[in-house]
């Protein structure tokens, strides 16, 4: 594994860093057979684009698609693992001084991985809220409705995720703002880096003086502007890069 080329400044800086801030996207949990959202989709689903999917104006046209393709991918979610990436991401909470995660996931699997602190700004597959009062609902009564409905109001129920065009939870933006403009090191991992305010994080770093490590196969917007790029898969990377700054010699 440490035969890896992690560039020997790279290792001094992580650990000489004081807050550590990752960023992750859904490149993350490809390795662990999750489509990426960006990556053309496959059998049932093969014909709709995400991006067209995830909107609010999408849910309102069709909300019985919208909410089958949300159980669909639950269903796929629930079959998948953490892989070494996540594993790693955890394993650096542990080690890590002062660390924080932030994922534009909605998948969950950071915190099956066994990470604490995850600042999920897309919101999460397995949750639920009323598309009319935008208030989380935990348990309806079983029908044959698709989209269920709302025990109090009787509106439609719609995964508590965030589509394009809508807000972000505040508090949890500003959570994130914060690691990104305190972290001596940013990491941002398997993201296309194309949606926002989630791709303004690495830059509120830089500005902060925070060195910027991209972790992915492919270029993206983010590139030219980080100070290391890291060609290749995050189930390979992140475990090496754990355990040549926290492993043997590398304990804080
Ligand atoms: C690997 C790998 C391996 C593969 N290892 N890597 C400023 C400028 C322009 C537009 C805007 C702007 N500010 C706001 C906007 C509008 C919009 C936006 O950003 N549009 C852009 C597309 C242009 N943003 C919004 O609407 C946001 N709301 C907002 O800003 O509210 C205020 C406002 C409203 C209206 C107007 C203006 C302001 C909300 C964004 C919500 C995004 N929601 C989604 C769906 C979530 C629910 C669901 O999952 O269904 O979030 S869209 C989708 O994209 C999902 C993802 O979290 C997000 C990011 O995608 P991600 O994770 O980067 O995945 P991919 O597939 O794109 O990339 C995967 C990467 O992995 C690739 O790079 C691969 O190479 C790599 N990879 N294998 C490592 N093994």
């Amino acid at each position: 594994m440490s035969e890896l080329p992690i560039p020997s400044e790279l290792i001094t800086c992580l650990r000489a860093a004081h807050r550590i801030t990752a960023l992750t996207g859904a490149g993350i949990s490809a390795e662990s057979g999750v489509p990426t959202f960006r990556e053309a989709q496959t059998g049932l689903w093969a014909r709709y684009n995400p991006e067209e999917l995830a909107t609010p104006e999408a849910f309102q046209r069709d909300p019985k698609l919208v909410w089958e393709w949300y159980a669909w991918r639950q269903e796929r979610v629930r079959q998948a693992k953490p892989n070494p990436g996540h594993l790693a991401l955890a394993d650096i909470e542990r080690h890590a001084g002062e660390f924080s995660l932030i994922t534009q996931n909605v998948d969950g699997l950071h915190r099956r991985a066994g990470s604490h602190q995850v600042l999920e700004l897309h919101g999460n597959l397995f949750r639920a809220k009323c598309f009319n009062e935008d208030r989380p609902v935990e348990n309806w009564p079983d029908s044959d409705d698709i989209p269920p409905r709302c025990p109090r109001c009787g509106g439609l129920l719609r995964p508590d995720v965030v589509w394009f065009g809508e807000s972000l939870p505040v508090a949890v933006l500003r959570a994130a703002e914060q690691a990104a403009a305190n972290a001596n090191v940013f990491l941002s991992i398997g993201t296309s880096s194309l949606v926002y305010p989630a791709a303004d994080l690495p830059f509120i770093a830089l500005k902060s003086g925070a060195a910027v490590v991209e972790i992915n196969p492919q270029p993206t917007p983010l590139s030219p502007h980080a100070t290391f790029s890291l060609n290749g898969a995050s189930g390979i990377i992140l475990p090496a890069l754990a355990a040549q700054v926290w492993g043997e010699q590398g304990h804080h």
